[in-house]
């Protein structure tokens, strides 16, 4: 028995996140979540708001809020998307918890104990006409790794590698397009990364399951002479974790906080006791350390490629710096971006569909669907408005809608809203449940795989194996010479609903409701041989005829939606 923890990457707290976001993470780890659930397994699945940082420093000044307002606010706002996206955690914590704060200072003090934390006093970027230090985001230049004119103080974008502020050519200050920086000397606190390279590289080289995206730029930053380079984990900022030693001050780091990407990975740990403290479950330790019992926990995280870096590399020595029985992560599945429509989303352009403007639009499960079959997996993918309307009218509306509606009607016109009795299977149904249990078998390891767009795929084609033996069987023809025969043929299709409504809940978990709530039945046992899946519902058992389980989007909708949606140039 395996249990699986499950966390996407905790989004930034800087305002809502678009549908690129939404499938570079969160999405995919609920459909993970979803289906080792309805597998049977035992699952934890978290996430949280990363609170902390320039980003969250900027927005709050950009909204006039202050801080700790802005935060708790857009946690809130984000906390009602995600619900309605039917992202299923178990908690949606905060990195400005306590918890975190107490966590994240424990694990400081455990790393300068064992020698992994050192001070540097460094030059620090100081603009004059801004009256501050300017870490992180507050600072922009061109990335001296691959020339990218926009490449941050702490990541470059574009390249992906991970940057100090001072490493920037041209730098200028993002608050004021200052150029007249000055560097001060300051101290900062350095996390030794570089001592950890041998452990990382055998940790890294034992996971030759990986995604070759992640490992590869893993193993990019590992090989390359100064991409383990040793990170400062401190900041001259007022909003963030205070820098200890465990509950202890440390002396001269007074006026700082933590980096936001020391505390935001450490939050995976934080939101597991900020669950067990919300009164949702219990023995936290149990999941997290393997001390405390958590080897048989499997640990999978979900992430954009920029992320990488940051979990394979700093977030490790945090765990294996600390000499604490902490569980490493065990799986990264991580996706390259999606493009929105021949160029890239846009925050400050509103180029694209946010969350929630998409939820005006169209119920959740058209996008989870969309945005899962075409997961940027093994390249970037891009949504268009006619790509998504072409497959989401095909695979939802003409495909599964449409079984659905057929079977569930006829069978009332002819028997009513009772799974009819009478008749046999013959040939073609057992030719379609050997062809159903291969498919079956197909996608569950493709699930187990994570490999979500060839799972989609098969799925799809478990949904037109449906339509296909009902375009075969033609009941509605059978039934003018052998309404028994009819009878068999029509209560395996509405089996066949029933099926469709459990294997596809992770994908769709509302449509899925809605038919199990159709079929009468709260029998969501996963599959295990079809005969018996297919004949679980038996005659004399009512249903109800659906409503339409999905329409159909139409040309004039699409048309005005990429008007709106086009951003500001
Ligand atoms: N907040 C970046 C992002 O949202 C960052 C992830 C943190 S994961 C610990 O893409
Ligand atoms: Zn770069």
């Amino acid at each position: 028995m395996v249990r699986y923890l499950i966390t996407s990457a905790i989004p930034y707290i800087n305002g809502i996140k678009h549908l690129g976001n939404l499938i570079g993470s969160q999405l995919p780890a609920d459909l993970f979540a979803r289906y080792q659930r309805a597998r049977g397994n035992e699952v934890l699945f978290l996430c949280a708001t990363d609170e902390h940082g320039t980003p969250a420093e900027l927005a709050a000044a950009e909204a006039g809020q202050p801080i700790a307002e802005y935060c708790a606010g857009m946690h809130k706002v984000q906390s009602e998307i995600s619900d309605g996206f039917r992202l299923s955690f178990d908690h949606f914590g905060r990195s400005s918890s306590l918890q975190n704060q107490k966590l994240t200072q424990h694990f400081a003090g455990r790393l300068a104990e064992a020698n992994l934390i050192h001070e540097v006093s460094e030059a620090q970027m100081y603009s004059p006409t801004d009256g501050r230090y300017l870490p992180d985001r507050y600072i922009e230049g061109t990335c001296p790794n691959c020339g990218f004119e926009d490449a941050r103080g702490d990541q470059c974008d574009n390249c992906t590698k991970q940057l100090n502020p001072t490493d920037l050519i041209n730098p200028r200050s993002a608050v004021s397009g200052a150029t007249d920086l000055e560097e001060r000397e300051t101290t900062h606190l350095y996390l030794a990364q570089s001592k950890m390279r041998e452990q990382l590289q055998n940790w890294i080289d034992s996971k030759a399951d990986w995604p070759i995206l992640t490992t590869s730029i893993a193993k990019k930053w590992l090989n390359d002479g100064d991409g383990l380079q040793d990170r400062g984990i401190t900041r001259d900022l007022d909003w963030g974790i205070p820098v200890k030693k465990g509950a202890n001050p440390w002396p001269g780091m007074e006026t700082k906080v933590f980096y936001v990407w020391f505390d935001a990975p450490i939050e995976y740990i934080a939101a597991a006791q900020e669950w067990q403290d919300a009164g949702k479950g219990n023995d936290w330790e149990s999941w997290w350390r393997t001390d405390k019992g958590a080897d048989d926990v499997i640990y999978t995280q979900f992430m954009g490629k920029d992320n990488v870096p940051f979990h394979t590399l700093s977030f490790p020595v945090t765990i294996l710096g600390s000499g604490e029985p902490w569980k490493l992560v065990d799986y990264i599945k991580s996706f390259n971006y999606l493009n929105y429509d021949g160029g890239q989303f846009s925050t400050s352009r509103g180029r694209g569909v946010f969350m929630d403007q998409a939820l005006e639009l169209l119920p959740a499960d058209y996008w989870r669907w969309w945005l899962l079959s075409n997961a940027p997996e093994s390249s970037d993918a891009e949504f268009t408005w006619e790509l998504f309307q072409t497959n989401t009218n095909k695979d939802l509306a003409d495909v599964l809608g449409n079984f659905v509606s057929r079977v569930t009607k006829f069978c009332r016109s002819k028997f009513g809203e009772t799974i009819p009795a009478g008749g046999h299977w013959a040939e073609q149904e057992a030719l379609l449940i050997k062809d159903l249990t291969k498919r079956l078998r197909t996608y569950e390891t493709l699930m187990e795989a994570m490999e979500i767009r060839k799972a989609a795929a098969e799925l799809r084609a478990i949904w037109v194996a449906g339509n296909e033996y009902l375009q075969a069987v033609a009941p509605w023809i059978t039934f003018k010479d052998n309404p028994k025969q009819a009878a068999a043929q029509i209560r395996l299709a509405l089996n066949l609903i029933r099926f469709y409504a459990v294997i596809s809940s992770p994908f769709i978990p509302d449509a899925s409701s809605a038919l199990m709530n159709a079929m009468q039945t709260r029998d969501a046992c996963w599959p295990k041989d079809l005969e018996s899946a297919l004949t679980c519902m038996s005659p004399g058992q009512d249903f109800t005829v659906p409503d339409v389980t999905f329409r159909k989007i139409t040309d004039d909708e699409c048309a005005a939606w990429k008007v709106r949606f086009a951003g500001n140039a």
